[in-house]
C-alpha cells in the first residue's frame, strides 16, 4: 500500500514524531552536518510533505528535484528559506507558524535591550570578580521615556510596541504599508524611514528578508541615528550590513546593539561583533522557549496535516495555490 512520504528536518517532540509516524513513512534529517541541500535530493524525490526548519534552502533548483511535493510547512515564522513565488509556481502549498512565537520574542527584545542599557553583564562580572568591595556597580540608562522605533509592524513588531508601551515609551514604526489600525489604537505612530533612524533611542527590527530589506540597513541608516541610541535585530542577520554596525560601535556612532540574529549563523567567536564591550548577543533564540516551541511544533504539525489532507491550514504563506487547486 502507498504511504505518503513526509520528510521531517526538524527536531519535533516524540509524541508528535508518533502522530506523523501513524500517518505517513516518515524520513528524518540527521542533525546538522548532513543538513546539506544535496545529500536529501534522493529522498526529496518521493517525498510529498516536508516539516521544515532552517536546515535545508527551498530554492527554485531544488524544488525542481521534489516532483511529488505538495506541502512545506515551515517550523518558524520567517520563511526566507523558501523561494515562495517558486513554490507557488510548482503549486505547492508553503504554510508557517506566526503568532504563537510573538510574545516570546518580543520578550526576548527587552531582555536584551534592558542587558544592553542596564550593563548586566558589566554590573554581574562587578559582583563575581568582588569589584564591589571597593566601587558600586556601574550605572546604566533609563528605558522608559524613551522612544522605541520598530521597523516592520507585523505580529512581532506589534507585541514589541505593546510591550514598549508597558515600559512607558512612545512608540514610533515604519513599514512598507501602514497600519492604520494600530495608528488608530495608539498603539504606535507612523514614521518616515529616515525620521524613525534620527528619531529613535532604540531601533528594533522586525521585519522579514525579503530581496527588498536584505542589507537594507547599513552606513547610511546608522549615520542618522543618535550616538545615545542603541540598534536591536530580532529578524534576520542578513537584513542589516554587518560590517557597517560593526564600525558604527567601533566608532560610537551609536552606543550599543544587541542582536538575537547575526550573519552568518552561527557567529564565528572571533567576529570582531564577539569582541566589542557595547554588544549583547545570543544565538537565535527569540522563539526559544520550551512552551513557545511546543507551540511552534504542534502548529507546523497541524498545518502539515491539515494541508495534505486537503483542507485549508491555519497559517498558509501562498493560500492561491489551494485554490488553483
Ligand atoms: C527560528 C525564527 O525559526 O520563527 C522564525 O522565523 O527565526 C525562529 O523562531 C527557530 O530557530 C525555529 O527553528
Amino acid at each position: 500500500m502507498h504511504r505518503t512520504r513526509v520528510l521531517v528536518t526538524a527536531p519535533l517532540p516524540d509524541d508528535l514524531m508518533t502522530s506523523l509516524r501513524e500517518a505517513f513513512d516518515l524520513e528524518v534529517m540527521p542533525p546538522a552536518g548532513a543538513q546539506d541541500s544535496t545529500s536529501v535530493i534522493s529522498s526529496l524525490a518521493t517525498t510529498e510533505g516536508v516539516v521544515l526548519s532552517e536546515a535545508l534552502q527551498f530554492t527554485a533548483e531544488l524544488l525542481d528535484s521534489c516532483p511529488k511535493l505538495r506541502v512545506i510547512s515551515k517550523v518558524g515564522v520567517g520563511y526566507d528559506n523558501i523561494d515562495v513565488a517558486a513554490a507557488t509556481a510548482r503549486n505547492i502549498l508553503v504554510c508557517n507558524t506566526p503568532a504563537v512565537l510573538s510574545g516570546a520574542v518580543a520578550d526576548l527584545t527587552f531582555a536584551l535591550l534592558l542587558a544592553l542599557t542596564r550593563r548586566l553583564r558589566d554590573n554581574e562580572a562587578h559582583v563575581r570578580t568582588g569589584a564591589w568591595k571597593t566601587a558600586s556597580g556601574p550605572l546604566g540608562h533609563d528605558i522608559r521615556g524613551k522612544t522605541m522605533g520598530i521597523i516592520g509592524l507585523g505580529g512581532i513588531g506589534r507585541t514589541v510596541a505593546r510591550t514598549a508601551r508597558g515600559f512607558d515609551m512612545s512608540v514610533i514604526y515604519y513599514k512598507r504599508t501602514r497600519d492604520l489600525e494600530a495608528e488608530g489604537s495608539g498603539l504606535a505612530a507612523f514614521s518616515g524611514r529616515d525620521d524613525l533612524f534620527r528619531d529613535a533611542d532604540v531601533v528594533s527590527v522586525h521585519c522579514a528578508l525579503t530581496p527588498e530589506t536584505r542589507q537594507s540597513i547599513g552606513e547610511a541608516e546608522f549615520a542618522l541615528m543618535k550616538p545615545s541610541s542603541c540598534f536591536i535585530n530580532m529578524s534576520r542577520g542578513a537584513v542589516i550590513d554587518q560590517a557597517a554596525l560593526v564600525r558604527a560601535l567601533q566608532t560610537g556612532r551609536i552606543a550599543g546593539a544587541a542582536l538575537d540574529v547575526t550573519d552568518p549563523e552561527p557567529l564565528d567567536p572571533a567576529d570582531p561583533l564577539c569582541s566589542l564591550p557595547n554588544v549583547v548577543l545570543t544565538p537565535h533564540v527569540g522563539s526559544g522557549t520550551v512552551e513557545t516551541r511546543r507551540a511552534m511544533h504542534e502548529l507546523a504539525v497541524q498545518n502539515l496535516f491539515q494541508a495534505m489532507s486537503g483542507k485549508v491550514p491555519k497559517a498558509a504563506v501562498n493560500p492561491q495555490v489551494l485554490q488553483a487547486r
